[in-house]
């Protein structure tokens, strides 16, 4: 079994915890330098890179929120000018205030060898042929993924999402041994050969390297008994650097958080305490090496529990569950973030819907379905067929606009979306049942 980098990843906690504290205090001087946010919330704490004596001084620090990336959008959490950047991505959403990320020359080789290391963990070696299903865009996961696996020396085949037919056409006839994309889209790919009357062994994947989404033990099961392959989960968000944050072993027994870039930490979500190793909780990231766009303890809201016992592996890099859900109301569609927020601003446009709206997630065979039931102004034309059918295409494609994602809209009589007392319960997840 291959480690891509055995120095780091195997390394004795006492080196990792000295090589964290000099790049954390490295990390905190250049944010309070260079970035107003961090400078204004480090005096407004009182802190300074001098009051880190410890590693675990870091939780005298103030947390980043999704909300501090919006306030600051596009550039302003950046720490060098742009002149240094020389990627930009951004988090899900394409308008709406989704956020920007930037990468240094030496961001980017480390992302690269990140991911090099985790797809080395599920693996991938230079003689796989690796099908990166990811869509090629402002998205992390397929570039991140695709500058690994060439790292590696595998080939790659840059096919990105969408036309499922001819997806499995091409694995067939190239040979793909290994598959980058959701989860769900897995399923999706399995699916379509059942339809086509094929089965696995008309293809010649052994690996599947998933991620971007939640996923439960039962449904990596069904992918490996579907594709006959091994399916490893990655987690990885834009904000801290893409995919390739962390990854599983052969062994799926939790995902490896790559120390040496990233401090984890686990806080109750409501009092914001730091919680003893072993606790349930939401993860914290700061990262120790990123230049464009450091992160100082950034709340992912992403609920899981760290592991620091040593694998079988012989990696002794901490092992984080799998998520189980977040805590707050980002629903995750097709591995695409989405805010019920966004979609209501949406909706607040359109003269004709009401402030009265429902969102019903659900699956289709593997893949998600978002609808969006919206009461609409009676007075309008709640008879007219062709009017209503117009009127449904418009909002579904303002939508797509800003989500970047298809959703179905479905026009429902004034009254008929149950109120509620309190907190409005607006998002019904069939998906889990
Ligand atoms: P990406 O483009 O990789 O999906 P985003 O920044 O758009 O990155 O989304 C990051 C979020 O996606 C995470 O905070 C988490 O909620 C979710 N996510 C990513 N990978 C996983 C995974 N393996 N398991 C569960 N959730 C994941
Ligand atoms: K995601
Ligand atoms: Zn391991």
């Amino acid at each position: 079994m291959r480690i891509w980098d055995p120095d780091r990843e195997c390394m004795a906690r006492d080196k990792l915890e000295a090589l964290q504290f000099e790049n954390l205090r490295t990390t905190l001087e250049r944010a309070y330098r260079n970035v107003p946010c961090y400078q204004k919330k480090f005096l407004e704490a009182g802190v300074s890179a001098k009051n880190l004596q410890h590693l675990s001084d870091l939780s005298l620090f103030p947390f980043t929120t999704k909300e501090d990336l919006r306030l600051n959008y596009p550039y302003g959490m950046f720490a060098v000018p742009l002149r240094e950047v020389v990627r930009i991505h951004s988090s899900s959403g394409t308008t709406g205030k989704p956020t920007v990320v930037g990468y240094t020359r030496n961001d980017l080789n480390n992302w690269t060898e990140l991911v090099a290391r985790m797809m080395t963990a599920a693996g991938v070696t230079a003689d796989d042929i690796v099908h990166i299903a990811f869509g090629y865009g402002l998205f992390t996961g397929a570039f991140g993924l695709h500058y690994g696996a060439e790292r590696i020396g595998a080939s790659v085949i840059p096919i990105s999402s969408g036309n499922t037919e001819k997806q499995i056409m091409i694995m067939q006839d190239y040979q793909s041994s290994a598959l980058v994309c959701t989860p769900s889209y897995a399923l999706t790919i399995a699916d379509h050969l059942d339809r086509m009357g094929l089965g696995a062994d008309s293809l010649k994947l052994r690996v599947g390297l998933f991620g971007a989404e939640p996923w439960s033990e039962e449904m990596r099961r069904e992918i490996e008994t579907r594709l006959g392959i091994l399916a490893t989960d990655n987690f990885g968000l834009s904000e801290v650097m893409g995919p390739g944050v962390a990854g599983e072993c052969e062994y799926k027994c939790g995902m490896h958080i790559f120390e040496d870039h990233f401090i984890p930490e686990i806080i109750d979500p409501e009092t914001c305490e730091v919680l003893p190793p072993g606790s349930m909780g939401e993860l914290v990231l700061t990262t120790l090496t990123k230049e464009a766009f450091p992160m100082i303890r950034y709340r992912t809201r992403d609920i899981t529990r760290l592991h620091y016992d040593t694998c079988r592996c012989g990696r002794t890099l901490v092992r984080m569950e799998k998520t189980c859900g977040r805590s707050d109301d980002m629903l995750i569609v097709k591995g695409v973030n989405v805010f019920p927020t966004q979609i209501e601003e949406v909706l607040f446009q359109v003269e004709g819907c009401e402030p009265h709206y429902q969102l019903v997630l659900d699956r289709d065979g593997h893949m998600d379905t978002l609808e969006v039931q919206v009461e609409v102004n009676e007075t309008i034309f709640f008879d007219e067929m062709k009017k209503q059918r117009e009127f449904v295409s418009m909002v579904e494609k303002r939508l797509a606009a800003t989500l970047g994602l298809r959703a179905r809209v479905k026009l429902v009589e004034p009254s008929s979306i149950p109120r509620h007392e309190g907190k409005a319960k607006r998002v019904i997840d069939r998906r889990k049942s």
